[in-house]
């Protein structure tokens, strides 16, 4: 409930003051003065814990921390209860045996608490009850956030408890540094196969994850090096856990199965060979000489090159459980990855299909795994895609521990350069019933745990972008509370990040809770998942890249038609993995939604959608309208120009306008594939015809030469222009219409030099810009395919337009085409 008070918070000044995006949502910026004296007045000015624990000294930091913040005030610090009014911190158990006159009987489970006014003898208090200290901080936050936000705190009576108890983030990070699918920079845990010395970031990061309520962080990639279990990380990993654990946040490392081999030394990883569990008993108890808050592992086998117990002809039971005994003890878990298939499978043969892989791996395992051994299964049954369906294995482990893995960091959502809100994605699988026995069994009263990939970086913004940081706060709480609404969750973030102007708020919100949709629009829709390049970067368009190679994501189009046949009736059936109720809702075409029908089947071209479009008019649509919004945004970003500071402003806008290119080049390349692969042209005309356009190899090139750029479909026209010299030029004449035009120099920016690039109007010079962007890529492709607009140029029948590109290194200056269209 949001409160008389935010009409206040409307009105409050927002701080314009350049942003770096690295107090995340925990900005604490200072209230309007009207405002804060509200506040004043509405909460004591003392403050006073009732426990020991370093997590309430952290909760007590933290409301002094925001509250002098927000509202220019530092709390005072009691050491015992006051007489007079106070906020009171402590556990439910702390408030019993300490502090009986608040007569406190309500239960409440780890990690919950309890925001409660109440008065004694005419002197009032704000209690902050937890559950467990962790609870204390988590209310704490809470209350912080009600300030933030403009919520009443005259009369509080707000009780929360945890949807699921274990809510954690894996990191990616390598020893060496490097993050696998991470685009915030380098790590914050680990450099030159050692943590860092400075654990600064780590501290402000799980702070962040506190402020969520996140209470567990796995420090390495899923592909985990065997060292991280060496004698000599090991104390590493303990200050590492020695810096989380003010914030309640436990530790977790990935580890490789093959260990007791690789790095003990013994001959064997076979999980039933009495050596190998010797070994990871010792192992794990070393941990927890070092850590005895060790919050457990996580384990990636027999998965995409990684060692499991299949060498040996064993179970994944008998390698989770040989791994899980030890912990148990120590109250420590292991999260088993679901996320297991063949990657060498063979296309050719019709009846194969990934999809089906986690379910046919793990569901005879029902019941077989030990109870602190949590399989972690992933959303869909394939990688993280712009849409997929949830995941059948949900449904198929009713006497196993399950959590659901969602993926924070945008690896196929753009990465650190898409704005793409994933939380109503997420909020679509934890709703969707799996209707197990015919009953309704939502996702999210399925799963006892929530894991996020985050992938966090040194990046000064975490993500490499400040929208993207959205994903985190979504993830948290959307793990905090399944049944918050994407708005609610995109409200709060946008009022917390950007503050409580509200056209921003409207602005970035709308944005937000479209861009799901958007993005699929361009990138994938109707359930072709993102037709990107599979094998390669998971960034540019590369329509064929998934097909016809063993790792399984394909989407089977060919002349005639498109889509996977995944039916029980005529294809792989996967749909059979569902409950008969959910199955009914895929297996024929007259039920499955239009968003996954080419996810579930195989049809033609030509085949008509419950919009009653064609199939292949909505892949034309749909790329034409995801490329206009994100061209919506952009400007709807500009008209928040000076109600956003500066700094984040512009970083903004830069991202839009390049998300804006990159949506064109998406729209291009799978519309031309379809085009051609269909040869069904597109009603309205759009398909192949650019009007404006000139491709660069039909300008006069001086030094440049024509390439064909692979796959075809990333280059218009097939073909870019490459500089071999010190210097080159395209040049043509403009032969259009006196007036005001822009001008769309599309060129390639790589990571192998920066190329620059300078052009001409006759003999006036009118723009120069370097290809200095930050692209997964080596090579020109669509990754690297760039746009430059110079807007506003009166041009003239008979200008020459003249473009000079200087390549650097490895980089050659490459162009693709120009445009020039009408400014008016
Ligand atoms: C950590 C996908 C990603 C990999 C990742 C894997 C996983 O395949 O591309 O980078 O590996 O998922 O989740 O284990």
């Amino acid at each position: 409930m949001r409160s008389v008070v935010l009409v206040a918070v409307l009105l409050t000044a927002t701080s314009l003051h350049a942003e770096t995006g690295r107090d995340a949502w925990l900005r604490y910026t200072e209230l309007d003065e009207a405002f804060a004296q509200h506040y004043r007045d509405a909460l004591p000015s003392s403050i006073a814990v009732l426990g020991q624990d370093v997590v309430e000294q952290t909760a007590r930091q933290e409301l002094i921390r925001g509250i002098r913040g927000m509202l220019r005030r530092t709390l005072r610090t009691e050491q015992r209860l006051p007489a007079d009014a106070a906020i009171v911190l402590g556990t439910s158990d702390e408030f019993r045996r300490l502090a009986p006159q608040f007569a406190i009987t309500l239960g409440l489970t780890a990690d919950a608490y309890w925001l409660k006014t109440t008065d004694i003898k005419g002197t009032r208090y704000i209690l902050i009850v937890g559950g467990n200290p962790q609870g204390v901080l988590y209310g704490a936050f809470a209350l912080l956030r009600k300030v933030a936000l403009g919520d009443a705190v005259n009369e509080l009576d707000d009780k929360q408890t945890p949807a699921v108890p274990i809510r954690w983030v894996n990191e990616w990070n390598n020893l060496n540094g490097t993050i696998e699918r991470g685009y915030g920079g380098s790590s914050m845990f680990w450099e030159n196969e050692h943590a860092r010395e400075d654990m600064s970031r780590v501290s402000e990061y799980a702070r962040m994850l506190a402020s969520l309520g996140i209470n567990g962080c796995s420090i390495n990639n899923v592909n985990a090096d065997p060292r991280v279990l060496s004698p000599d990380l090991i104390p590493q990993v303990a200050r590492i856990a020695d810096t989380l654990r003010p914030w309640g946040v436990k530790v977790a490392i990935a580890v490789d199965f093959g260990s007791p081999k690789t790095l003990g030394g013994l001959d064997t990883f076979d999980p039933l060979d009495p050596s190998v569990s010797a070994w990871w008993k010792s192992k794990v108890d070393d941990i927890y000489r070092a850590i005895p808050d060790f919050g457990g592992f996580v384990l990636k086998a027999d998965s995409e090159g990684r060692v499991g117990p299949s060498t040996y002809g064993r179970t994944h039971a008998d390698a989770a459980n040989v791994v899980a005994r030890p912990l148990k003890p120590h109250g420590g878990v292991i999260f088993y990855r679901g996320f297991v298939y063949d990657h060498h499978m063979d296309w050719e043969n019709l009846k194969n299909d990934r999809a089906r892989a986690a379910y046919d791996n793990f569901h005879d395992l029902n019941g077989k795994f030990d109870d602190n051994v949590i399989i972690q299964i992933k959303n869909g049954p394939i990688d993280f895609q712009v849409r997929e369906p949830v995941s059948p294995l949900f449904g198929a482990l009713d006497k196993t521990r399950e959590a659901i893995e969602l993926q924070i960091t945008q690896e196929y959502f753009g990465q650190a350069r898409h704005l793409v809100f994933l939380v109503p994605m997420w909020k679509e699988t934890l709703d969707f019933d799996m209707h197990i026995r015919d009953r309704s069994t939502p996702v999210k009263k399925i799963v006892g745990a929530v894991v996020g990939v985050s992938n966090v970086g040194m990046d000064e913004n975490w993500y490499g972008n400040h929208m993207s940081q959205a994903n985190l706060y979504g993830f948290g709480r959307l793990a905090w509370n399944a049944d918050l609404s994407p708005r609610q969750i995109a409200e709060e973030w946008t009022r917390l990040t950007f503050g409580a102007d509200p056209v921003v708020a409207k602005t970035i919100v709308d944005m937000q809770l479209t861009s799901w949709r958007t993005f699929e629009n361009y990138t994938g829709p109707l359930g072709l998942q993102t037709l990107t390049d599979i094998v390669g970067n998971h960034y540019g368009v590369a329509v064929e890249a998934s097909e016809r190679n063993g790792w399984g994501q394909w989407h089977k189009a060919d002349s005639k038609g498109v889509g996977f046949d995944r039916t029980v009736a005529t294809g792989t059936g996967f749909i059979g993995q569902y409950s008969p109720a959910a199955m009914k809702l895929y297996e024929t075409l007259e039920n499955c939604p239009d968003d996954l029908v080419l996810f579930m089947h195989h049809v033609p071209y030509t085949h008509k959608l419950h919009s009653g479009k064609t199939v292949i008019q909505y892949i034309y649509d749909s790329h034409y309208d995801g490329a206009e919004t994100v061209e919506r945004y952009a400007k709807e970003w500009k008209a928040l120009n000076g109600r956003v500071d500066e700094r984040r402003y512009q970083e903004v806008l830069a991202q839009l306008e390049y998300q804006a290119g990159q949506a064109i080049v998406w729209r291009d390349a799978v519309n031309n594939w379809f085009f051609k692969e269909s040869g069904i042209a597109d009603s309205k005309g759009r398909v192949g015809h650019h009007p404006g356009r000139i491709e660069a190899e039909s300008m006069r090139l001086t030094g440049y030469t024509p390439m064909p750029v692979t796959p075809w479909e990333a280059a218009s026209g097939a073909t870019a222009v490459e500089c071999g010299e010190a210097k080159c030029a395209a040049a043509v004449t403009y032969v259009g219409d006196a007036g005001r035009h822009n001008l769309v120099v599309q060129y390639f920016d790589h990571q192998d030099g920066v190329s620059r690039f300078r052009v001409w109007v006759g003999s006036q010079f009118v723009d120069e810009w370097t290809a200095a962007d930050r692209l997964p890529t080596r090579k020109v492709d669509s990754s690297s395919s760039s746009r430059r607009t110079i807007r506003g140029l009166e041009l003239r029948g008979g200008d020459e337009i003249r473009i000079e590109g200087i390549p650097d290194g490895r980089e050659t200056a490459a162009l693709d085409y120009i445009e020039i269209v009408s400014a008016q």
